[in-house]
């Protein structure tokens, strides 16, 4: 077993407030495992940090109408902030900007040039004369070369997830100026991947226990076969290139971000006053680095930075990536550009931490993806945070409060069961050990509920409150037997709940709070515990749904309230009189001088008409030939704008006004009943 663990999270960029996803993704995980790791009193260093640099950050700049360094300072900022908030307990949050990274990251570059690693080539690259800069990654959009899906990005499609180059989108247009770019030739380094294929293929098999999904992952990038990668661009944000004449290039952003994890090892070191200590971490063979990221970091952290490592020769390479799959929300992929998604410091803003991360922690996307919904949350906080383990601890503490001057009872004459239930601490323990040391932390989470739960059927069991009267000796030994078990749960929980637990430790004065420790007897006779508190509050139906309502909102469904009342009953003989007929939309023209109509062509089967449209705010004639429509074929001609109108249109509206023609798969003349 290695002497020592780096872990480390992927470095979210700063370009925007952090949500759920990010959390299940790589950062509760890394911190549970980390904690959990602390409470073994392993050697351990937890880092993460700011990626400020690369497209992302520049677009969003762009979009702002700010500069990058402005979007950057800010969302380091505010992400720091809401991390300290749910309690991600990092030792070190860098950011790619700092000094110290510049120089980190200039140096690698320039380590690997001077051994010669890097293919130096002129390409042919897409150019935008007018914004007058070459278009990398997410500066264009076209159609996908594989899908034909017409939104993909110069570096991905997202509709088929092919990773793509911003020259081989077909229509390609700048996303600045929407012009179409012309080739410009322009001198890139990059790394070849290929070289390393032998060398990765058998260091990823010699890998140990990697999840299958990771290993599944690389296996195919792998059988596909590697091909050189650009590690420069053409941009004027990020870290300079470190060789003559090359103003106007910076260092790929994914050539930068990993080295971001040395940069901020360094910063560590150098605050903790021991500037040299960050090379055990990452020079010493005894260090085990693991990487805590998402899916779609993958092949970056398991192909493309450790070819980076290995070409350098100077650092451990990674021992486990254990990435997670996805979160979806409400049943929905995530998708902030669509307002689907939970923002971490608007949950803040309604809710305690711990719920959160518990709720996240259970359903972890460990091995598929998994989904968030505020139903869910309800339930989960109510009968298991609530009811199980909050139940258990409560009644223990009230109990010994209320009858033993909260001083823990003598052990007299334990039974089976007695010992049974104290022994399954120790079981649980190992168990729970054994599944985080394997990075199964959703089990792990499971059987620490199943420890809680073991507990408050052991307290309904054994009825104390009858015991009470009865059997006062016995009564005692029951609640020695459950106040242990509560301070082995405020161990067992910390890395979930860190908060509820040290809320819980003190009430308990529980003094020694690491692993070895659970299976002593943390409270012995005679040890005072404090008065306990409620550690959590049932969640009313209200709360979530008001939680629903927002997300609704933001991402532009109607709300009840805004969708109009029903009008008063009808009979069916009223909707018999209208004569609703599928009709196909022959031609369509604007109307001179009405901005309102156009004039439509219909063919209802019977007959072929004109009926006037009031959507030409909204339509243009070429949008509706050819759709197959409903019309009321009954109606008394109107003349409007000097035109006859025999028959309307079928819209539906919706609550902001838009119209939405009603079409059919009948055919023309088609009795609508
Ligand atoms: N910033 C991508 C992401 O946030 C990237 C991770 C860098 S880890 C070195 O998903
Ligand atoms: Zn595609």
């Amino acid at each position: 077993m290695a002497k020592r663990t780096l872990v480390t999270a992927a470095l979210p960029y700063a370009n925007g407030p952090l949500h759920l996803g990010h959390l299940a993704g790589a950062y509760l995980p890394s911190d549970m495992f980390v904690r959990f790791k602390r409470l073994k009193e392993d050697d351990i260093v937890f880092i993460c940090g700011s990626d400020e640099h690369g497209v992302p950050i520049t677009l969003a700049a762009d979009r702002a109408g700010v500069t990058p360094a402005d979007i950057v300072d800010k969302y380091h900022q505010i992400n720091k902030e809401t991390f300290e908030k749910l309690g991600i307990s990092f030792d070190y949050f860098g950011r790619t900007s700092s000094e110290t990274h510049h120089k980190t990251s200039g140096d690698f570059f320039k380590t690997l040039y001077d051994k010669d690693v890097f293919v130096e080539k002129s390409q042919r690259q897409l150019f935008d004369p007018k914004a007058d800069m070459f278009l990398p990654d997410r500066y264009v959009k076209g159609n996908c070369p594989k899908c034909g899906f017409e939104e993909a990005y110069g570096d991905q499609c997202e509709k088929c997830g092919s990773s793509l180059s911003p020259t081989e989108l077909l229509n390609p247009k700048s996303v600045i100026t929407g012009e179409t770019p012309e080739f410009r030739e322009t001198n890139h380094w990059f790394l070849p991947l290929n070289d390393f294929q032998e060398w990765l293929e058998e260091w990823i098999d010699s890998r140990q226990n990697w999840k299958s999904n990771v290993a599944g992952q690389c296996k195919s990038w792998l059988n596909e076969g590697l091909n050189e990668r650009a590690v420069t661009r053409d941009l004027n944000w990020g870290v300079p290139v470190p060789l003559p004449d090359t103003d106007g290039k910076v260092l790929y952003v994914w050539f930068d971000a990993p080295i971001g994890y040395i940069s901020a090892t360094k910063e560590w070191a150098e605050q903790q006053g021991e500037p040299e200590k960050w090379k055990t971490y990452w020079q010493d063979e005894e260090t085990r680095l693991i990487h805590f990221i998402g899916k779609d970091n993958i092949v970056f952290h398991c192909i493309m930075f450790p070819a980076m490592l290995k070409a350098h020769g100077d650092y451990v390479l990674p021992e486990n990536v254990p990435a997670n799959e996805f979160l979806n929300l409400e049943g929905r992929k995530l998708s902030t550009s669509r307002g689907w998604a939970v923002w971490l410091h608007e949950y803040l803003e309604d809710f305690e931490p711990d719920l959160l991360r518990y709720v996240l922690a259970i359903n972890l996307p460990e091995t598929r993806d998994s989904d968030f919904s505020w139903s869910d949350f309800q339930v989960r906080v109510n009968s298991e945070l609530a009811d199980i383990l909050g139940n258990f601890l409560f009644r223990t503490q009230s109990f010994l409060n209320r009858y033993f001057e909260g001083i823990v009872p003598e052990l007299v004459n334990p039974t089976d069961r007695d010992r049974e239930v104290l022994n399954a601490i120790g079981e649980y323990a190992d168990e729970i050990d054994k599944l985080y040391e394997e990075f199964r932390l959703k089990e792990a989470v499971l059987q620490s509920m199943n420890l809680a739960r073991l507990g408050n059927k052991y307290f309904t069991e054994m009825e104390p409150w009858h015991l009470r009267k009865s059997d006062m000796e016995r009564c005692g030994t029951v609640l020695h037997v459950c106040a242990q078990l509560s301070a082995a749960l405020s161990i067992v929980f910390d890395p979930i709940l860190p908060n509820k637990m040290q809320t819980l430790r003190n009430e308990l004065n529980v003094k020694e709070s690491t692993w070895k420790n659970i299976t002593s007897e943390l409270l012995p006779a005679g040890h005072k515990i404090e008065k306990g508190s409620i550690l959590f509050q049932k969640i009313e139906d209200e709360t979530i749904d008001a939680q629903v309502k927002k997300l609704k909102e933001r991402a532009g469904e109607p709300q009840p309230e805004d969708i109009p009342d029903l009008k008063e009953t009808a009979v069916i003989d009223d909707f018999a009189r209208i004569d609703i007929r599928s009709a196909e939309i022959l031609s369509a023209e604007h109307i001179p001088k009405s901005d309102k109509l156009l004039k439509v062509q219909v063919n209802i089967g019977l007959e072929e008409r004109t009926v006037l449209a009031g959507v030409a705010q909204q339509y243009e004639p070429d949008d509706l030939v050819g759709k197959n429509v409903l019309v009321v074929a009954n109606l008394k001609p109107r003349k409007m704008m000097g035109v006859k109108s025999q028959g309307m249109i079928l819209m539906a509206e919706d609550p902001d006004g838009n119209l939405y023609p009603i079409t059919t798969e009948a055919p023309p003349g088609s009795i609508i009943k």
